[in-house]
């Protein structure tokens, strides 16, 4: 049986290339994702140039129920789940916290923290069951340091840090791996999410070197869920060369 990776946020950025890298390698696929269009186009698009399988499960990560149902719903076959990628996050706004909308403020917690708390639940229960799995976390550079204007964010991925660590120990007898993988600056649509479809401002985070690509993020997740049975990888931080820290940057021009 071909193994089968779980992938919150497929329908963009990282989650997107995760999806690409493991469909390549043979892996079938359970796409999430709120927006169906999206995760059918690359649903058609594995299938065409991998051949891969995969299985929609589209929903919103921030409610518990629908997450539980989501996932209660999966035919058996797709039930036996080996890896678990808890990617779907977002920040909004960079302000001072005095100036913060709260709004935003519990997006990102009910997004970053909660939304990943519900989803490995329910897949952790599913992979206990099993005595076998690996869940990895998408963190960041904002979950090891701080930044102005980026409390909160920085705080959801501190917790997703925290949680790493928790849920290493909880699942250690059941045999499951926890791992997270922190990126530091990758341009995919998070700017453009961050500023509200202000699309300039969004290219501007990353004028003068060169970030990220989602593929560079993909390879080093695919890398982590294929060590040897007895090797787990707890953490790694991945960073653009031109980028020493969360607000270090070498920039040219
Ligand atoms: P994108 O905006 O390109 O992708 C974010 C993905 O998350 C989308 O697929 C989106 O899908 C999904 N998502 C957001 N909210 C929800 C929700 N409530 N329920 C289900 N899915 C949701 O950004 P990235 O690919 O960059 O972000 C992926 C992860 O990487 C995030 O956790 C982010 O914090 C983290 N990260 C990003 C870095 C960067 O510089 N880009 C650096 C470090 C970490 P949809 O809208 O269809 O629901
Ligand atoms: C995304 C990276 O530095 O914009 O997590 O917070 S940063």
């Amino acid at each position: 049986m071909t193994k089968v990776a779980m992938i919150t946020g497929a329908s963009s950025g990282i989650g997107k290339a995760c999806a690409g890298i493991f469909a390549r390698n043979g892996y079938r696929l359970i796409l999430n994702g709120r927006r169906e269009a999206r995760l059918r186009e690359l649903a058609a698009e594995l299938a065409e140039r991998h051949e891969a399988e995969s299985y929609l499960l589209p929903f919103d990560v921030r409610e518990r129920s629908a997450v539980e149902e989501a996932v209660a719903s999966l035919p058996t076959e797709w039930k036996k789940i080996d890896i678990l990628l808890n990617n779907a996050g977002l920040a909004l706004g960079l302000s001072p916290l005095p100036e913060g909308d709260p709004a935003d403020w519990d997006t990102m917690i009910d997004t970053n923290i909660r939304g990943l708390l519900h989803v490995s639940r329910a897949v952790g229960l599913l992979m206990r069951r099993a005595g076998e799995g690996h869940i990895i976390h998408i963190g960041s550079i904002a979950g090891k340091e701080v930044y102005p204007g980026g409390g909160v964010y920085c705080a959801t991925k501190h917790a997703v840090d925290a949680l790493n660590k928790a849920m290493r120990m909880d699942m250690l007898p059941y045999g499951i791996k926890v791992t997270a993988v922190n990126p530091g600056a990758v341009e995919t649509e998070f700017s453009l999410v961050r500023f509200k479809g202000d699309a300039d401002r969004a290219k501007s985070v990353y004028r003068g070197y060169t970030p990220l690509t989602a593929d560079d993020v993909a390879e080093a997740v695919f890398f982590v869920a294929n060590r040897p049975p007895h090797v787990n990888i707890d953490d790694i931080t991945v960073m653009p060369a031109a980028q020493a820290g969360a607000t270090r940057f070498r920039k040219e021009g």
